[in-house]
């Protein structure tokens, strides 16, 4: 029985790791109605341009992505596109967006497969929904079900960026998501998620619980 008390020891070294590591991100019910937030990437003719904005799905389980690049360069994709978790600050520099939306653990190390998007970073939308191919333009829309329109749920993104990366991962550019007609789409300079609540757009008999009146301290930044 040697080899097996060497089995359970050898377990035992490994387990910790392995607990340590990612768990599936749940699937989000629940997300408001009318929830919608924009990322406009900054206007400039040498970097791609265009708008990522993610809303609410009509019966609120995952989020309805549609993604709208143009002035993609003529090559160095596919192309990548991920949540980050910090706004972009004052400064304008996409580096301040810090690391991926990961609240669960997936690591950088992963790989993520898009058949088992669970697995993947919660921010990591081109790993889960495909990267965008060289070419100029590039139009896409798909249902997420892993984002939050929530504020304070951990799959939240509505305080935080995107960052348009080369396939090797140079930044090309980057936004902070921003609730439409709220901020003129340049992004909010905040340090961190306590100034943007939840955006709740009234829809007709809608409900949304007590989030309506959270919705404070919208800041004009032109960063
Ligand atoms: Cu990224």
């Amino acid at each position: 029985m040697r080899s097996s008390s060497l089995a359970l020891g050898l377990l035992a070294t490994l387990l910790p790791t392995t607990l340590s590591q990612s768990t599936p991100a749940p699937i989000v019910t629940g997300n408001p109605r009318g929830a919608q937030y924009i990322a406009t990437l900054p206007n400039n003719a040498s970097l791609p341009n265009g708008t990522f904005i993610i809303s609410s799905t009509s019966d609120g389980n995952g989020v309805y992505v549609q993604v709208n690049v143009s002035n993609l360069p003529a090559s160095g994709g596919p192309f990548l596109y991920h949540i980050h978790l910090n706004p972009i600050d004052s400064s304008g520099n996409c580096s301040t967006a810090g690391s991926h939306l990961d609240p669960y653990n997936a690591t950088e190390a992963f790989v993520c497969d898009p058949a088992n998007p669970q697995m993947c970073q919660v921010g990591d939308m081109s790993g889960k929904h495909g990267g965008i191919a060289n070419g100029t333009n590039y139009t896409v829309s798909y249902v997420d079900q892993y984002l939050s329109t929530q504020y304070g749920t951990p799959a939240f993104f509505g305080n935080r960026s995107i960052v348009v990366h080369f396939a090797n991962k140079t930044i090309l550019t980057c936004a902070n998501f921003t609730m439409p007609g709220g901020a003129g789409g340049s992004g909010y300079g905040s340090g961190n998620g306590g100034a943007v609540s939840a955006v709740v757009i009234p829809v007709a008999g809608s409900s949304v619980g007590g989030a309506a009146a959270t919705v404070t301290n919208l800041q004009t930044v032109t960063a």
